[in-house]
């Protein structure tokens, strides 16, 4: 696999696999190649066999479900939808240099990818099981997938929010750039909610809950929460904190890369930018001069919902150091901060700030 792999330094043993493509492929493609697509599991791999496979469907519903793969797939309209897929520690390495971190994965900026997803809406699935409840508020999903945790064994899960889940762009996705769902990606089935922070669309699908409140798995209720920046590992309370759903606007530089040895002359910056999803990003400024003068990036695929959007600007540079800033807007008018140190969060997560390069002409 061309991926290389990343291991979090805090853990005594790592045999997990996290993986990430060299920055130098990322973002080629507007759909990524499979064998590109970053990788993020918080434990190993689970075994599975296939043929006795279940995902259970439970609590606030009028029926409960329990169906099979070949059930899953005949059963239900086969929806395909293009939607890129953002890990919440995307970009933590900048924040990491900023001030340390003292675990997660220091992540540049290969933490994303867009792919075509095929498989059910989540929302076909719900009604067939019918909500039998106006207190349905949430959703919640458990992975095949489990670690030891004080002492007991826990799955991987998270939820969603049940309007959000009923929103026709949530799938459950069987397949991937048009073949069967890879293991590493959570085969047979996952969640994919575009949108929303990649610890959201949980893989090895075995259980959707409907409930009141939201999931109170690890992954929820103490992983995956946002803290402002004066919060840190000893002043935290886990019960506070927001629990992460939508993405911020983000855009990052991809080429050429931080600290480049390039001839002078013409320089192509590329890159990418994406939002909630739920709005198109709209502009993408780029800077050659630190911020001194910016000049608008050229879109390189027809602006939609649910992806990232690719870019490029052209610059025309004479010998020495320079450094290029990206930053994009959506069609909400939302933006990125400026420094690092107005996003710094002691988990370094969603790190939105204006992605700056340098390098060097000769
Ligand atoms: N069951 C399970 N689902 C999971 C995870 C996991 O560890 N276990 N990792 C989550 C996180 S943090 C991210 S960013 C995405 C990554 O999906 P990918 O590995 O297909 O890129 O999967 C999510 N779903
Ligand atoms: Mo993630």
């Amino acid at each position: 696999m061309p991926l290389s792999e990343k291991h979090d330094e805090t853990k005594t043993y790592d045999d997990i696999l996290n993986a990430g493509p060299p920055v130098d492929q990322l973002a080629r493609d507007f759909v990524t190649p499979t064998e590109l697509f970053f990788v993020r599991n918080h434990s190993q791999i689970p075994h599975l066999q296939l043929d006795s496979y279940r995902l259970r469907v439970q609590g606030l519903v009028s029926r409960e479900l329990s169906l099979s793969l070949d059930e899953i797939k005949t059963n239900f309209e086969q929806r395909t939808l293009v939607a890129t897929l953002q890990c919440a520690g995307n970009r933590r390495k900048e924040l990491v240099s900023y001030k340390p971190i003292d675990e997660g994965l220091a992540w540049d900026i290969e933490a994303i990818g867009t792919a075509e997803w095929t498989g059910l809406r989540l929302g076909d699935i719900l009604t067939s099981a019918g909500i039998s409840d106006e207190t349905a508020g949430h959703v919640a999903f458990l992975g095949l997938d489990t670690l030891m945790r004080d002492g007991h064994r826990e799955a991987f899960g998270s939820s969603i929010p049940l309007d959000k889940a009923l929103g026709s762009e949530v799938l459950l996705a069987y397949a991937m750039n048009g073949e069967d769902l890879p293991l590493a990606h959570g085969c047979p089935l996952r969640v994919i909610v575009p949108g929303y922070i990649g610890a959201r669309s949980v893989k090895w699908l075995s259980e959707i809950r409907v409930q009141e409140d939201p999931s109170d798995n690890h992954f929820q209720q103490v992983g995956y929460k946002l803290f402002p920046p004066h919060i840190n590992m000893y002043n935290v309370d886990y019960h506070d904190g927001m629990q992460l759903t939508k993405l911020p606007v983000n855009s990052v530089i991809v080429r050429p890369q931080d600290r480049s040895l390039l001839p002078a002359g013409k320089i192509m910056v590329e890159g990418y930018a994406m939002s909630d999803g739920e709005h198109e990003i709209t502009w993408v400024s780029v800077s050659p001069d630190g911020g001194e003068s910016w000049q608008r990036a050229e879109f390189l695929n027809e602006p939609q919902l649910w992806t990232w959007q690719l870019w490029r600007a052209e610059f025309d540079l004479p010998p020495g150091t320079h450094e290029f800033i990206v930053r994009a807007w959506d069609s909400a008018a939302n933006s990125q901060p400026e420094t690092i140190a107005s996003v710094w969060n002691f988990k370094g997560y969603v790190n939105n700030a204006w992605h700056r390069v340098k390098i060097t002409l000769k």
